[in-house]
């Protein structure tokens, strides 16, 4: 009765043997070239056809079964395109009869053609749109997050460079250039950040208006968000744009004002009037107690909080202090080490927006809060602010 136990490992040696003979011949990564009985059985491939559209992965250097693989373990996927020059693979969700072209060089492959025995403990895999299912010990899996799970943003009056369509690869970008009569702003890419949202770094803007000087220039249809402006020829400046109109309490402002962005003390003071002051804070989550150098490159996440400053009536004409820079009016005080901030302080201040973030609602200690004197006092510190400006 101990047959078995020498038969299976002399069996298992002698397919290793096959194998390895016909990786020998063939490329390492021709499926089709080791093991020509196979392919039709195991799965159905469409040569010199590719699907072009809704790639969710694009997998470089891996071979055919690895392709099959892994879109058996990614969410959503039904399909793959294998591209044999290039090992070059192709995951695809849904498939749409009209995106299906021909390629040379290209096989097309419904996943429902295969064996999912392919996805091993990850068959009948439950991962979110976006994840894969990747094995761990003990006969279980887990699932990460592998590409955007969003199909790209609308890009305006620019066209895709990539060679073989667009892809949402986590981490990775895909390459536009703009059309002609359009000069690109920022780098060509859009990319899929590491959290699964669709970032834009370029905008298209119409060769008249460039470069643009401010949000005003910078085409609405891309929406809120982080841009570059070029308020002097020399000067360049990540801004943020306030593109919509609906934000609460403040539309009425927003739409006299229309738009909103950072930018410099020193610029705000030679090139621009501020209208309106409310400068952006909300949860206390960016320290604004800073020296002169970080007020001076600008500082925080542009999306969630970030300074700006003012020209109040009582500020205005007076230069910009930080703790380690002293510009105020008062000859025996620091006015930005006493409240905590960094501002246009007189002597010292009826606007403190870059002071310490306390709990919101009356304070026990003078002024040293977000402070908006003429409104809540100099013991009442604000809970958020934004600062708007616009250009006169
Ligand atoms: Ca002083």
């Amino acid at each position: 009765m101990n047959f078995s136990l020498t038969f299976y490992p002399v069996i298992l040696l002698v397919l290793t043997f096959v194998w390895a003979f016909l990786e020998d011949v063939c490329d390492q990564n021709d499926y089709e070239c080791q093991h020509p009985n196979d392919i039709t059985v195991m799965g159905h491939l469409e040569n010199r056809k590719c699907h072009i559209s809704n790639i969710l992965r694009r997998i470089r250097q891996t071979t055919l079964l690895t392709c099959v693989k892994e879109c058996f373990i990614t969410s959503q996927c039904t399909a793959i395109n294998y591209r044999k020059n290039w090992s070059l693979c192709d995951v695809v969700g849904e498939i749409t009869d009209s995106a299906l072209v021909e390629e040379d060089g290209c096989s097309f492959s419904k996943i429902s053609t295969w064996p999912n025995s392919f996805a091993g403990v990850c068959t009948n895999h439950n991962c979110a749109a976006g994840q894969k299912c990747v094995k761990v010990d003990n006969g279980l899996y887990t699932c990460i997050t592998v590409y955007c799970d969003e199909e790209l943003p609308d890009i305006y009056d620019a066209v895709s460079i990539e060679t073989f369509g667009l892809y949402r690869n986590l981490g990775a970008g895909n390459k536009f250039k703009c059309n002609d009569g359009f000069v690109l702003v920022g780098r060509p890419f859009v990319i899929c950040t590491d959290y699964g949202k669709w970032k834009m770094l370029f905008y298209c803007i119409k060769q008249a208006l460039f470069p643009p000087r401010d949000c005003d220039d910078i085409p609405h249809h891309y929406g809120s968000g982080v841009y570059s402006i070029y308020p002097t020829t020399s000067a360049k400046f990540d801004v943020y744009c306030e593109m919509d109109t609906d934000d609460g309490d403040w539309t009425i402002k927003e739409k006299q004002f229309s738009f909103a962005y950072i930018v410099l003390p020193i610029l705000i003071e030679t090139t621009y009037q501020i209208e309106q002051v409310i400068q952006r804070r909300l949860d206390g989550s960016t320290d604004f107690y800073r020296g002169w150098a970080a007020y001076q490159d600008g500082f925080g996440n542009l999306t969630l909080e970030f300074w700006l400053g003012d020209s109040l009536t009582y500020h205005t004409g007076n230069m910009f202090s930080t703790h380690d820079r002293d510009n105020d009016k008062a000859a025996n005080h620091n006015c930005a080490g006493i409240y905590k901030g960094a501002w246009w302080y007189k002597s010292c201040h009826y606007s403190n927006l870059n002071g310490p973030y306390l709990p919101p609602g009356q304070i026990s200690s003078y002024a040293n809060g977000i402070i908006w004197e003429t409104w809540k006092g100099y013991y009442y510190s604000l809970k958020s602010t934004k600062l708007m400006i616009k250009k006169v």
